[in-house]
């Protein structure tokens, strides 16, 4: 918001101000400034006179200040910046079980930060579920699985607070998620480069439900599966496939099913779902998948 930059405002910055500048100039686009520098002239003696102005920079963050020493005391130019809110937001989306992991770049002039979240793009209805932070990132325990979420964050101070960031949208896992190397997918890697698979599940309200756990890839050298040694075996149609697992969901995180450099040139797409307890692949299964291409 741009409000514009008024004498009374002066009167309030700095106990070291003495009388308020005389311009009233330019726009200023938030409440909360930063004072960055003091400058003072390099042959300056006490009860010099500093011309009493206000200049603001055009895009209205940055605003030089005259002002009068107190007293006996030397004049001075004041350099006050907006403080800025952090840029770099990002937020785990289908990783975390139990959470989503909000992390951000350092702001300058920052002592906290402030994480807010809501359930739309819309920051009048966001709530504040974060204050006092020291770190770049917040883990966020509360969100309820499979439902997406806003997250802002605001730069903090002595001063006050910053206005919001940009977004980002987080959500907590609900059901199966197969990652290649921590990404979603698709993903394109050079051959010989490692690749680590890892499956994640989340039950939530589903815990102990018995199922089929399967862990399938296809390849461009036919199917595979992942059996109950978890050794990749091949098989000829679904049908030959076996389950990795029998028994009650229960919570997974980021289990690793393969840890390679060796897959020859091609598009490898790996499954990992859950269905029915019955030793078969049923229609109804509830799945994941991710596609790696390895480059030749
Ligand atoms: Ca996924
Ligand atoms: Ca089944």
């Amino acid at each position: 918001m741009k409000t514009k930059l008024l004498l009374t405002w002066l009167c309030v910055v700095g106990s070291s101000i003495y009388m308020g500048a005389s311009a009233e100039r330019g726009l200023i686009s938030a409440d909360v400034l930063i004072e960055q520098a003091k400058l003072i002239a390099a042959d300056g003696v006490p009860l010099d006179v500093f011309g009493c102005a206000v200049a603001v920079s055009s895009d209205g963050d940055t605003a030089v200040i005259g002002a009068r020493g107190v007293n006996t005391n030397q004049g001075a130019a004041y350099v006050f910046e907006v403080m800025q809110s952090p840029a770099g937001i990002a937020a785990t989306y289908d990783f975390y079980i139990d959470r989503v992991r909000v992390s951000w770049n350092a702001a300058s002039g920052a002592t906290g930060y402030e994480v807010w979240r809501g359930a739309s793009n819309d920051t009048s209805q966001a709530t504040r579920i974060g204050t006092g932070i020291s770190g770049t990132n917040y883990d966020d325990m509360a969100a309820t699985a499979g439902t997406p979420y806003y997250y802002w964050i605001k730069t903090t101070n002595a001063g006050g607070a910053s206005a919001f960031s940009e977004y980002a949208i987080g959500q907590v896992l609900f059901g199966p998620d197969v990652r290649l190397n921590g990404a979603a997918g698709p993903v394109t890697l050079a051959e010989g480069s490692d690749l680590v698979v890892t499956v994640s599940m989340n039950p939530a309200t589903y815990a102990g439900y018995p199922v089929d756990w399967w862990v399938v890839a296809s390849s461009p050298a036919g199917l595979y599966y992942l059996n109950s040694g978890m050794v990749w075996t091949p098989a000829s149609a679904l049908d030959d496939c076996l389950p990795v697992y029998q028994g009650g969901l229960f919570g997974l995180q980021s289990a690793v099913v393969l840890d390679t450099t060796g897959l020859p040139a091609g598009i490898y797409t790996f499954y990992f779902g859950v269905d029915t307890l019955n030793g078969i692949l049923d229609p109804d299964v509830i799945y994941d998948s991710a596609t790696v291409t390895i480059a030749p």
